[in-house]
């Protein structure tokens, strides 16, 4: 099976997953957690470019780093430990190029699908967890967070963007929601964490993932 989380800045994602992969762990349940950008090792020196301001990218530049990172990633990675029979779990995936680069950047979302379905070899998610809340709240809340681990320039383009970037963003990813019923779920990510962490194995459990 293969998961996605996914959701605006700061929706706690990572923290979630911190907490859940422990607990799969537990239950014997053998999977691979992953990310986007930054997945393989090629990934791992494309996010720094990706993330690093100094580079004034274009914004198709930044797809075609994003859609080389995912080809990558599909390859060494995803679809091998899926052959493997492990259930894989990715804090991002296609559905943030078509939020971020589509809703964000404003480029077209149909013509992304297409390319995003070619750089992953047409391999989609069974299961997207979406984490919803308002963008105010969450980059307050990563903004906290790098404070906390001090800030660095590879954490901030996106945080540098208009409050209106992230508005859109969030959009997006609830529209994805009623486009693909079968496989979006949706989370309030504005509760505090452990309600959080209960939405999500609520939806895990709805799907056969079960965990004490
Ligand atoms: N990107 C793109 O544009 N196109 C693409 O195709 C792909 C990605 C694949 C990757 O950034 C960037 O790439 C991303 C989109 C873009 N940029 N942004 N934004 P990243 O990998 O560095 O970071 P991220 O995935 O975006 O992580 P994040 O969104 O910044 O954070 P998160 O994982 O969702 O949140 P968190 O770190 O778990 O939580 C943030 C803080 O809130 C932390 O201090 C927690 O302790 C706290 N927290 C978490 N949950 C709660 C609750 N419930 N209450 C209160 N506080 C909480």
């Amino acid at each position: 099976m293969f998961i996605t989380f996914e959701g605006i800045e700061g929706a706690g994602k990572t923290s979630i997953l911190d907490r859940l992969c422990p607990a799969l762990s537990d239950e014997g349940i053998s999977f691979v957690r992953t990310l986007e950008p930054g997945g393989s090792e090629l990934g791992r020196s494309l996010r720094a470019l990706l993330l690093d301001k100094r580079y004034a990218l274009t914004k198709e530049a930044e797809l075609f780093l994003y859609l080389a990172d995912r080809s990558q990633h599909v390859r060494e990675v995803i679809r091998p430990a899926l052959e493997r029979g492990d259930m894989v779990i990715s804090d991002r995936y296609i559905d943030s190029t078509l939020c971020y680069q589509g809703h964000g950047r404003e480029m077209n979302v149909e013509r992304l699908i297409r390319l995003c379905g070619f750089s992953a070899g047409d391999l989609w998610p069974d299961l997207t967890i979406i984490f919803d809340l308002d963008p105010e709240i969450s980059l307050e809340r990563a903004r906290r967070r790098n404070l906390e681990a001090g800030t660095t320039v590879t954490r901030g383009r996106f945080e540098a963007e208009r409050l209106d970037f992230h508005r859109r963003i969030r959009r997006g990813y609830l529209a994805l929601a009623t486009q693909y019923p079968q496989r979006c779920r949706t989370v309030d990510a504005s509760r505090p964490f452990d309600d959080v962490y209960n939405q999500v194995t609520a939806v895990l459990e709805g799907h056969g993932i079960s965990l004490d």
